[in-house]
């Protein structure tokens, strides 16, 4: 564990012996400091452009998620499907594949085997994933869960454009005068990004911020304006925004002239599709006057920067939305200059390398495509390679569905775990199912994807590989090593090679380090580009990193791309006016505005949202781990409006049931005032591996993008419903709980035991040989304390070891159950006294101090009792102030939205009092 102390040396510039290297998690792609081995701390890298020394939360608790207990250690293997996995050599494991692959080519063609692979590889492995398929294997069957996450972007981009190009850098967000966050949970999901605005923001308090996002997200606590528009309406409120623009004479119409085209039909279709000012602000769902407060605000705003995320690529109209905010943008002339852009956000750590190498199934590598002959030729000259796809592949959800109907049929699935992160999951977990052969890599043993593999292959994780990734900004950052690999963990990179060459392709695979596969990489993107010279090209040119040797590549230091000479960095691009199509000139895309897919109706009146939670990363493998990130949020939640909630019959604090045409869950319900009636929204990180039914993915309608092929994962109807239980419980256990007959359990770590929140259906009969059983307490001499209230329905009970707290449970009807972060504590202590082990029974603290209530400040571990007393005793007026007194908020500032909400909580019980 961290000491909380530690954190405040962030800002510290280089500790002696630390390794520089970048965090794993998002998009922003921050610099961090790893110093000590496994139980290493990690400190943000004063040096790093992307962060100048801030770290949020889960790079913070890095250090928490490096322990070896849950790792895949070695390869496994299993005969036949309904046989357990055991551990086998590398050689049997990768013979394996060769064979499945190899078998599969021979008799069905190359596009009967597929990879399926992910933004969280370093570009090494991706390059080398994708050489290996649409240059040897000849099937353009390689795509990546980048497809669910910036596939619209993409396509947006290369609509405008000409090409995959983000115009825009971070430093932007500091220089503009109105930064437009749509569909973003930049407080939570970019958190660095998040406060480097923030702190802009606090230094020019006129820097105007919009939040556009059906909730009222943790972001909008620095908005000037939030405009809760109806799910799925931006293409109408930004169609709306360019005919505002056309019609107020605030469009830029030399720019439009000399450097695009398509003006004149993007708003006509957009005047077809919008009506007029009050039907429009009736579709977005808003109110006229802060629609049009919005529209002035925008045409009156040179420098604008427009960020976007999820709430606009996972769409139905992903890419007319993507389009529809960068029409904007050109109609004003305000791309690639400081302060303005367009600006598409990353999800994963290497979302954009994954583009560079062509990860996707649609794009060739190196920003090529295919549909351009000469592409295709040219990447053959180069691999100098057997084969090339001649034709785009399957985009992830057809390639499942392919999977489903038995046309692929060996399959290779590299860090992603689709089996929770599809839509419709239950019919993929069923593909794979079904699946000849499916070979996993993954760094964990146990995730809802590698327990339907045959064979599973051990990756280097974070910390032991070693490679490149890109961020939002196009800023290529090192990956070092700062520990040993774990067990026989190997690179990906090196697993896909070894399998290439027992396809025959050895020589073109025989890859002995990263800084080699990167140089190559370097190679292709300056290959016969002529960008570099200032005609005709990619735009993704390296030129300027060809041929670094293995120390000048260690050495690298963050740089952002086009690299057209060795030392040289790029800012902004396309502030010229010059675009990657052919004519050079950018194109406005008619967008008309659709409703989405599924509508919500009589079975399902709801619309099922579903995002990320500030403390988690998608399902958990790794920040599940870290007692750190599991106190902020630890459970599965519907969150929905109170009125939809009576309606539905289901009851705060309670379990209810989501059910959509696809799929169900149960989770607790939650009312956190951010949403409007009509609207859900799930957590997206709860799997089986974590929680007894939980997987929102399985609701999730599988309708895509007609573009991208990008889900629509923020759209599906459902309906809500109380889930019935006769008793709730929560246990905390050092050792992980055997499989339970019980209707609904969910677990997360704690400082040291697991706590699990469990409910079930009947009575327990007898509560002490259920609670012994449950822990595996065999022996009658065990010490063991327990509190029984049979006609109440209450059961307490705690096994010691030694003085030493093994293992407790707490059963009652109602969801009423002792204070969690409490009983946490008591496990982190060598010896209960006689007052503890009375509290535990009496399942509360005895006397004063202990009742810190829910864990608000995760860096410093801080509760908001604690909070909320400090605030009314000392009558502490803003998040600065508390931070002041208890240090909450002092280090990633993640929570300082909620010590605002608190502040504003407390005023308003001292106002009603
Ligand atoms: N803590 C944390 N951070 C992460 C991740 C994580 O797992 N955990 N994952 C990373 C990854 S891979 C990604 S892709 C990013 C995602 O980052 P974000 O896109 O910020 O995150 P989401 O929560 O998926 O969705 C963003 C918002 O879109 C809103 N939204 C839903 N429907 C609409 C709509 O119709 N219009 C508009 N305008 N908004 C809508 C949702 O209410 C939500 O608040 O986060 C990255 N960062
Ligand atoms: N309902 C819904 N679904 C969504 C979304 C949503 O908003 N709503 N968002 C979508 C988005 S944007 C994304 S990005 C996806 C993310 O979804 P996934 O990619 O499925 O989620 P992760 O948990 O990040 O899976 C990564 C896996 O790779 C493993 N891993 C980590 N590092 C390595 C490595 O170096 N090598 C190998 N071989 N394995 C490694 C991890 O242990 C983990 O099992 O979810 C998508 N699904
Ligand atoms: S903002 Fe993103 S990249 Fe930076 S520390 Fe947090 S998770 Fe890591
Ligand atoms: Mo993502």
């Amino acid at each position: 564990m961290p000491r909380p102390d530690a954190a405040y040396s962030v800002r510290m510039n280089d500790l002696p012996g630390a390794i520089r290297t970048t965090c794993p998690y998002c998009g922003v792609g921050c610099g961090v400091q790893m110093q000590g081995g496994r139980g290493a701390q990690a400190l943000g890298d004063i040096t790093h452009p992307a962060n100048h020394g801030r770290l949020c939360v889960k790079g913070s608790a890095l250090g928490e998620t490096l322990g070896l207990s849950s790792r895949l250690l070695s390869p496994m293997l299993r005969e036949r499907r309904d046989a357990a996995m055991r551990s086998a050599g590398w050689n049997a494991a990768l013979d394996r594949i060769a064979d499945a692959f190899a078998r599969s080519i021979a008799e069905h063609g190359p596009d009967s085997v597929a990879l399926y692979v992910s933004g969280q590889l370093l570009t090494e492995d991706y390059y080398v994933a994708n050489k290996l398929m649409k240059g040897y294997i000849g099937s353009g069957n390689i795509d990546t869960n980048s497809r669910l996450c910036m596939s619209s972007a993409v396509a947006g981009h290369k609509r405008a454009f000409g090409e995959d190009v983000v115009p825009g850098c971070y430093e932007d967000f500091e220089c503009a005068d109105l930064i437009v966050l749509v569909g973003s949970n930049t407080a939570w999901c970019h958190p660095v990004l998040y406060q480097r605005i923030a702190a802009e923001k606090e230094r020019r308090p006129e820097l105007y911020v919009v939040v556009i996002d059906p909730r009222r997200t943790a972001s909008c606590d620095i908005a000037d304006l939030h405009l809760p528009l109806a799910p799925g309406s931006d293409v109408a409120l930004f169609n709306g925004l360019l005919l505002w623009l056309a019609a107020h004479e605030a469009t830029d119409s030399a720019y439009i002239a000399a450097h695009t085209r398509g003006f004149e039909a993007a708003l006509a279709v957009a005047r077809q599709s919008a009506g007029d000012f009050e039907t429009l602000a009736r579709t977005c769902g808003l109110g006229r006057d802060k629609l049009q407060s919005f529209y002035e605000r925008f045409a009156a705003t040179e420098k604008t920067v427009t960020l976007f995320s999820q709430g606009v690529n996972q769409s139905s109209q992903g890419t007319d939305k993507v389009n529809a905010i960068i029409n904007c943008h050109l109609a004003t002339g305000r791309i690639g200059k400081p302060g303005m852009g367009p600006f598409s956000m990353t999800g994963q750590p290497n979302a954009m390398g994954g583009r560079e190498v062509g990860g996707l199934a649609n794009t060739l590598a190196a920003h090529m495509e295919f549909a351009r002959t000469e592409d295709r030729a040219r990447v053959q000259r180069f691999w100098n390679s057997p084969a090339i796809a001649s034709k785009p592949g399957l985009k992830a959800v057809d390639l499942f569905e392919a999977v489903h109907e038995g046309r692929i049929k060996a399959l290779w699935i590299m860090a992603t775990n689709p089996v929770v992160s599809l839509p419709d999951a239950n019919r993929v977990r069923e593909a794979l199912r079904r699946c000849e052969f499916v070979a996993v890599s993954d760094v964990v043993r146990d995730t809802d994807t590698a327990a339907l593999a045959d064979v599973l292959l051990p990756a280097q994780a974070w910390g032991e590989k070693d490679g490149t990734v890109t961020n939002s900004e196009r800023c290529i950052s090192r990956q070092r090593a700062f520990v040993p690999a774990a067990g026989e963990a190997q690179p990906d990179w090196w697993a896909l090679s070894q399998v290439a060459a027992r396809l025959g392709h050895g020589a073109a695979f025989a890859y002995r380090s990263a800084h080699e596969i990167f140089d190559e990489h370097a190679r292709l993107s300056a290959f016969e580009n002529g960008f570099a010279e200032g005609g005709a090209g990619r735009v993704f040119n390296l030129r300027g990193l060809v041929g670094l040797d293995a120390v000048a590549y260690d050495a690298l230091e963050p740089v952002r791309w086009p690299v057209l000479a060795r030392g040289a960095q790029s800012g902004r691009l396309f502030g010229d006016g010059r675009f990657a199509h052919e004519d050079g000139r950018a194109v406005f895309i008619a967008t008309a505005a659709q409703t989405p897919a599924h509508a919500p109706g009589e079975d399902y009146p709801l619309v099922l949202n579903t995002g990320r939670i500030r403390d988690q990363w998608h399902t958990m493998t790794r920040t599940g781990l870290a007692p750190t990130l599991g106190a902020h949020l630890p459970e599965p939640y519907v969150d929905l409006h109170p009125a939809d909630a009576l309606a539905s019959g289901a009851r705060e604090h309670e379990l209810a049931r989501v059910s959509s045409r696809w799929g169900s869950l149960v989770a607790r319900v939650r009312f956190s005032g951010e949403l409007r009636r009509g609207q859900v929204f799930v957590p997206i990180h709860w799997n089986d591996q974590f929680a007894s039914d939980a997987r929102v993915g399985a609701l999730v309608n599988p309708v895509v993008d007609p573009i991208s092929g990008e889900p629509e994962f923020k759209h599906t109807p459902v309906r809500v419903e109380d889930f019935r239980v006769d008793w709730h419980g929560v246990v905390y256990s050092r050792e992980p709980l055997q499989a339970q007959q019980l209707a609904w359990w969910t677990r997360i770590q704690t400082l040291d035991a697991l706590r699990y929140e469990i409910a079930g259906r009947g009575a327990v009969k007898d509560p002490q040989a259920w609670a012994r059983q449950l822990f595996g307490v065999g022996d009658p001499r065990a010490d063991w304390i327990e509190y029984r209230d049979d006609s109440g329905g209450i059961y307490h009970a705690a096994w010691l070891r030694e003085g030493r707290l093994q293992a407790c449970v707490y059963l009652a009807p109602r969801a009423m159950l002792p204070q969690r972060q409490w009983l946490a504590d008591l496990f982190t202590r060598p010896r209960l006294s006689l007052r503890e082990r009375q509290s535990l029974l009496a399942a509360a603290p005895l006397g004063a101090g202990g009742n810190e209530g829910p864990l608000v400040c995760s860096c410093f571990r801080v509760g908001r009792n604690t909070i909320v007393k400090a605030v009314q005793e000392k009558g502490l007026q803003s998040p600065r102030e508390i931070t002041a007194c208890l240090r909450a908020g002092g280090n990633c500032g993640s929570c300082v939205p909620e010590l605002r909400a608190l502040i504003a909580e407390c005023a308003a019980s001292a106002a009603e009092a």
